[in-house]
């Protein structure tokens, strides 16, 4: 086992690699900015080192200084968390290359997965549903040949994207001249390469992705499904585990052939298949994540598993200690991401909370950096806690988590917090019946979120 983790990220993630080290016995070592002096995980790491400015782009973003960092103090391996250089295929290689386990999938993987086209013609080879869809575009013509034959509405996305940005829904012929433009522009700026291609667009989709872990021992199972549907500009607000939407006989079956391909592709660590559920219910691979994600913490309370530990046991050689179709599931769990926000503008509000005072009591936990007095710099993502409850069923999982909205005290910045607690009294939320254009409906000032 390691003695020594680097940790390669901050906030509430940092935090919770350093909590899974800890119950290991393994030393960790913190990276910050010069904007995170006094973050949390500093304060709880056993080592610190300074990495540069604020701005991610010269500190947590900077290769050479966190390779640097990791050797001098002699650390073993790097977690990257999520973000960041999560799914730079090249920090992993520069890892390896510098003689430190890289806390994640092979940088071959990493990078058949960060090539979302690439990756979705292999697991259709691989036997997966996908959706219609053309190759990488190489002109305006083939673009209007290809949205033809996939036939309107269709989505130019960008090749190297993911998350939402680069993505444009086009409803006929008209429009996509302009659109494939913008697209390529945004997908340019965003990921360094211009490259988009078209798949056929869903409606009114919902969200649901697949909790993935390999050992290197060529076992990989999964651990059940997230719905992730309820978003607003591309921002996850509420995810569950598991979704009203699957059935047993579903999870067995969509997560065996996942469980399949991803052998095929030699998967090992933590990851994520996210599909779409178009409005038949039929399932279609969108694209995978090789990192944690924010929102896995639903699906540790459901299996009663710690996935950041998996991931490291994963990394120095273990078994993932469990047949995938053996694994019962408990109850049911939801997750709030409370994200420091203009209420008027969803622009990320920095500044200083006054006030925190964070919700305790039966199924609730809290996975957050911040404290009373601290300062949200300006220059990193909104999330400043996440909120997860447990409970018997998704009823009372939804009761608990609109009394520990109400117990959340956060003053100071303004939050999510009032959107989340809209969301939990929501006659059709409650019922499971919404979609990804759900939020719509919430917003004041008529807020055109695709
Ligand atoms: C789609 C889609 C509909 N059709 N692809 C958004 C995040 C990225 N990982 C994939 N996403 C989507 N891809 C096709 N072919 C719908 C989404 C989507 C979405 C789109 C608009 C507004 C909110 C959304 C929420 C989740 C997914």
């Amino acid at each position: 086992m390691f003695k020594k983790i680097l940790i390669a990220n901050r906030g509430e993630i940092a935090l919770r690699v350093i909590c899974a080290c800890k119950e290991l016995g393994i030393r960790t070592v913190a990276v910050y900015s010069e904007a995170d002096r006094y973050s949390l995980h500093v304060r709880f790491a056993d080592e610190a080192v300074c990495i540069g400015p604020p701005r991610s782009s010269e500190s947590y973003l900077n290769v050479a200084s966190i390779i640097s960092a990791a050797e001098i103090t002699g650390a073993e391996a790097i977690h990257p968390g999520y973000g960041f250089l999560a799914e730079s295929s090249y920090f992993a290689d520069v890892c390896e290359a510098s003689n430190l386990t890289f806390i994640g999938p092979k940088p071959d993987v990493i990078s058949l997965m960060g090539d979302k086209n690439r990756a979705r013609a292999r697991m259709a080879e691989l036997g997966l549903p996908v959706l219609p869809g053309s190759e990488v575009i190489p002109s305006e013509e083939v673009a209007l040949q290809e949205a033809e034959r996939i036939g309107y509405p269709v989505m130019v996305k960008a090749a190297a994207g993911g998350g939402g940005r680069g993505m444009r829904i086009v409803q006929s012929a008209e429009e996509l001249p302009h659109l494939l433009q913008t697209a390529r522009n945004e997908a340019a700026s965003s990921f360094g390469t211009p490259d988009v291609y078209l798949e056929k667009y869903v409606t009114s989709p919902r969200h649901i992705e697949f909790q993935i872990l390999g050992d290197q021992h060529g076992r990989v199972v999964h651990l059940g499904e997230r719905e992730c549907t309820i978003q607003r500009r591309h921002q996850k607000l509420v995810e569950e585990s598991p979704s009203t939407q699957i059935d047993r006989e579903t999870r067995l079956r969509v997560g065996h052939q996942i469980v399949q391909a991803l052998q095929e592709v030699g998967y090992t660590s933590a990851g994520t298949v996210e599909l779409l559920m178009d409005e038949n219910r039929n399932l279609c691979f969108l694209e995978m994540n090789t990192r944690i994600q924010v929102e896995h913490p639903v699906t540790e309370m459901v299996t009663g598993l710690d996935l950041v530990k998996q991931q490291i046991l994963i990394a120095a050689g273990g078994h993932v200690p469990f047949e995938g179709e053996t694994l019962g599931l408990r109850g049911h769990s939801i997750e709030c991401r409370i994200c420091a926000e203009n209420p008027q503008t969803f622009a990320p509000s920095a500044g200083k909370v006054t006030v925190f005072h964070e919700p305790g009591g039966t199924g609730v936990r809290v996975d957050t950096a911040a404290y009373a007095e601290s300062v949200i710099p300006p220059y990193y993502d909104s999330l400043i806690a996440k909120l997860i409850v447990h409970g018997q069923d998704r009823k009372e999982a939804i009761s608990r988590m609109s009394r520990a909205l109400e117990m959340f005290i956060i003053e100071g910045i303004s939050t999510s917090v009032p959107v989340q607690r809209k969301i939990m009294a929501d006659p059709d939320f409650q019922a499971g019946n919404f979609d990804t254009h759900f939020l719509r409906r919430f917003a004041r000032d008529g807020e055109n979120s695709s």
